[in-house]
């Protein structure tokens, strides 16, 4: 239960990016909530009826009532926890900022990964440089600066941070070095995970590249 009573539900799978994404969000609230794993090959009939339109995790149940989309769920969280921890900046230019890179790390990062581990042959290798054009270009926008959201750790490193558990499947099965190509991008990685939050909600990138592993054994792509 979280403060005023309020029941919070996250439907979720542990190797998601984007429920990390919310687990991340509702830690750093300091929010208390029941967590359901889903099997996404035989789902539950709680996410078919709370998430009717993608059938997909995550989904934040706010007394009763779904959320789906893991950044606007965030937003919502945001929105209506302020007591602790803004998550989005508060000036309106800042935010929509934030607001586009997110957008960019979901509309970029997370199709092309799935290139490094789901192709073979030429697919492959552009799959490979697009990938790293992308990192280049968070990378950039990164620049010197400690975290996404400057000094502190605020909305795009919280929704880009969750990809980093992922990081040695895409480097094994992408065959490529992403902390060769991009530094600055694994400093920024490994200074977010020094954050309780981030270190206690992101998985292991052993058990994930396992996951990842079987997952290729079962579609044929070994
Ligand atoms: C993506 C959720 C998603 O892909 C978000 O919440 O930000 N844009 C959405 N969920 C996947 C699992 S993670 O890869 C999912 O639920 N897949 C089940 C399915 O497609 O059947």
């Amino acid at each position: 239960m979280a403060e005023g009573g309020d029941k919070l539900v996250l439907l979720d799978f542990w190797p998601s990016m984007f429920g990390m994404r919310l687990r991340l969000a509702l830690a750093e609230k300091g929010l208390e909530y029941e967590y359901i794993e889903e099997d996404l090959r035989n789902k539950s009939p709680l996410l078919l009826q709370m998430n009717p339109v993608y059938k997909k995790i995550p989904v934040f149940i706010h007394n009763g009532r779904p959320v789906s989309e893991s950044l606007i769920a965030v937003q919502y969280i945001d929105e209506v926890w302020t007591h602790k921890f803004p998550i989005l900046p508060s000036d309106p230019y800042q935010r929509a900022q934030a607001r586009f890179w997110a957008d960019y790390v979901d509309k970029k990062v997370y199709s092309s990964s799935r290139m490094l581990w789901t192709t073979k042959g030429e697919e492959h290798e552009s799959g490979r440089n697009e990938f790293i054009e992308i990192m280049k270009e968070l990378e950039k926008e990164l620049g010197d600066k400690p975290y996404y959201g400057g000094e502190s750790f605020g909305y795009v490193d919280l929704a880009f941070i969750p990809f980093y558990s992922w990081f040695h499947a895409y480097e094994t099965f992408g065959n490529i070095s992403i902390e060769k190509e991009c530094p600055k991008l694994i400093a920024w990685a490994k200074r977010c995970l020094e954050r309780d939050t981030v270190a206690s909600t992101l998985p292991d990138q052993d058990k994930v590249y396992d996951f990842v592993k079987m997952l290729r054994n079962k579609y044929g792509i070994e």
